[in-house]
């Protein structure tokens, strides 16, 4: 083997590796971007597919709730590739079960004009969605709050055999702190909680159940701030083989 072709090999080999280092993260800011039919707020990152082995920025960010996992599963909602499954598997204090994604701390003024909602498969609904907010008139903790919605006092769709919440940003949300235009626990106009907090910014966005002693739902096609994530539990195969496909086209072209 001459010395060239020895540099070349090493050099595409190089390649390859930054390639299969960065090739996820490209591939799901490519496809969210796809996904989405309304423009995103800057800051925000939409991605369409989180599955087992690239959660796409979807999990646990917050060390005090790490134990309180979701799962990708099998079952289906309302497609045919699986969905997020979430479930309680462990007693007081981690008896809960979610998953975020960061919300780029976009306005939530801005955040109430999109739709926001999932599906989700269950006998009664279990679900709920977590806003987790700073900015609001909460004086402690930089403004924190969350704000969540769950279908009992909202909507009545059946999700025995899988049913989409839709347009929830139109329905009553709870917080957890004192905010404006919110008192703790009273279920609140979204939009009357965005307008009284002309600061707040949503920093993560999620779902979860919980505090309960058992719980077990499944959600998909999560929509938030024009971006809908399907979750699946395995990736689409074909993706890997080819981004390495073109990686070696490319090298035998130049
Ligand atoms: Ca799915």
């Amino acid at each position: 083997m001459s010395r060239n072709s020895t540099r070349r090999l090493g050099f595409a080999f190089a390649l390859v590796g930054a390639a299969a280092l960065t090739a996820p993260a490209l591939a799901g800011a490519t496809t969210g971007s796809l996904g989405s039919s309304d423009a995103p707020a800057a800051g925000f990152t939409c991605s369409a597919l989180s599955t087992e082995t690239t959660p796409n920025g979807w999990g646990i960010p917050f060390d005090d709730e790490k134990k309180q996992v979701a799962f990708y599963s099998d079952t289906d909602v309302l497609d045919t590739d699986g969905s997020l499954k979430l479930e309680i598997t462990a007693p007081s204090p981690d008896n809960r079960s979610v998953s975020y994604h960061s919300a780029g701390s976009i306005k939530l003024s801005d955040a109430v004009k999109t739709e926001i909602g999932f599906a989700e498969k269950a006998a009664s609904s279990q679900a709920s969605f977590q806003l987790r907010l700073s900015g609001t008139t909460n004086p402690a903790d930089n403004g924190f709050a969350t704000v969540y919605w769950v279908a009992n006092g909202n909507d009545s769709v059946d999700t025995t055999n899988g049913g989409a919440h839709t347009n929830i940003q139109n329905g009553k949300w709870i917080s957890t702190r004192d905010i404006g235009g919110a008192p703790k626990n009273v279920p609140t106009d979204l939009a009357a909680i965005a307008a009284a907090n002309p600061d707040a910014t949503v920093e993560h966005y999620g779902v979860s159940i919980g505090r309960a002693d058992a719980g077990l739902t499944h959600v998909d096609a999560v929509k938030f701030n024009g971006c809908t994530t399907n979750f699946a539990l395995k990736d689409e195969p074909a993706s890997p083989f080819g981004s390495l496909g073109n990686i070696f086209g490319s090298l035998s072209a130049s």
